[in-house]
């Protein structure tokens, strides 16, 4: 575990390395040799990553963060009542935590503003978004992790007197069914009687409007899909051409989720040096680096009935 740099008022721990990278290595080499190849989102999110996905917000193709935004403009109150106006706030992928603000500054309203939690594989926007916090909310503490929330979930302090977790952007559609299902289980275990969860999902809409949100007429979210072969090349040594890829972004009906792609413009042959490996890729071959499933409140309710009795319980009580 690593410490980044530290005011009184910010500490983050940083879990990535304790492998030495090895978890990623493994993770892009089973990717790499699957049929069809499939590289994990959670590697879009370097710096430039992080700051291309700041960027698709505020495109007027994608809407779920300002619809986030709009409500937790509205409610943050409402829902700081309802989940017992808790003293922590904990975030996973949290991002720059923009839309954070909303409910740091209800708390700070209602005097319960204690300690902020972001958790984020980002260590970059990570550290960003804790100093611009502590600026603008003088009595807060971060503690910040930096870690894989699905492998570290449980590193999550606890709290005397309850937590707010809350899990936005619609980040929890870009796991697979099963990994939701297990991460939701998981969550619903760690949760004591006080804590509350605030979910945020995108839903539904019709596929042109969904598409248009996943490959807009700037190229952003091209350049955010290929940034993940500037990742590999960076951290495993590759030598994949990003122009020699295409982004492609499709709706699967039958699935409820976008499904986002990364199609080969040629037969070519990519070196791994880190991985000691070579990867061919046929011309029009697809490798898919991203699912976002899209929800309705039904769907929702029924992954959450399958999670735990401590979601379930919260949602009898309609919270
Ligand atoms: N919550 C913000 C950011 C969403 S982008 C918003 O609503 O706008 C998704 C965020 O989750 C990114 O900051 C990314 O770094 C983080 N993330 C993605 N996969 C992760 C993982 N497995 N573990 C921890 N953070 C992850
Ligand atoms: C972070 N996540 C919820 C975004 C989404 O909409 O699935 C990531 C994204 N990918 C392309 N555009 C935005």
């Amino acid at each position: 575990m690593d410490f980044e740099a530290t005011t009184e008022q910010i500490e983050i721990e940083i879990h990535l390395a304790a492998d030495g990278g090895a978890a990623m290595e493994c993770d892009i080499r089973a990717g790499l040799l699957a049929q069809p190849k499939e590289l994990a989102p959670k590697y879009f999110y370097d710096e430039r990553g992080s700051k291309l996905f700041e960027q698709i917000t505020e495109l007027p193709e994608y809407s779920p963060t300002r619809a986030e935004r709009a409500i937790l403009a509205e409610r943050s109150k409402e829902i700081l009542a309802a989940a017992g106006e808790p003293g922590v706030l904990v975030e996973l992928g949290s991002g720059s935590a923009a839309k954070t603000r909303h409910l740091l500054s209800a708390m700070r309203d209602a005097g319960c503003l204690g300690t902020y939690v972001p958790v984020d594989i980002s260590a970059e926007i990570t550290q960003e978004a804790a100093e611009c916090l502590v600026a603008e909310y003088p009595d807060l503490a971060v503690r910040g992790l930096v870690c894989d929330f699905e492998h570290d979930l449980e590193r999550i302090p606890n709290a005397f007197g309850g937590r707010l977790i809350a899990f936005l952007g619609g980040t929890i559609g870009n796991l697979y069914p099963t990994a939701r299902r297990d991460f939701l289980a998981r969550l619903a275990a760690l949760l004591s009687p006080e804590d509350r969860l605030l979910l945020g999902t995108d839903l539904i809409k019709e596929p042109a409007r969904l598409e248009a949100a996943y490959d807009d007429s700037d190229g952003i979210t091209a350049e955010f899909n290929k940034n993940v072969l500037a990742v590999l090349n960076r951290e495993l040594g590759a030598d994949f051409d990003l122009a020699a890829f295409e982004h492609v972004a499709r709706y699967d009906d039958a699935e409820a989720r976008m499904d986002i792609r990364l199609r080969s413009l040629t037969d070519q042959t990519v070196h791994l040096e880190g991985l000691a490996m070579e990867v061919a890729f046929a011309a029009g071959e697809e490798m898919r680096t991203e699912i976002s499933a899209k929800f309705t409140r039904e769907r929702l309710e029924r992954a959450n009935r399958r999670a735990g009795p401590d979601l379930r319980r919260n949602r009898r009580r309609g919270r």
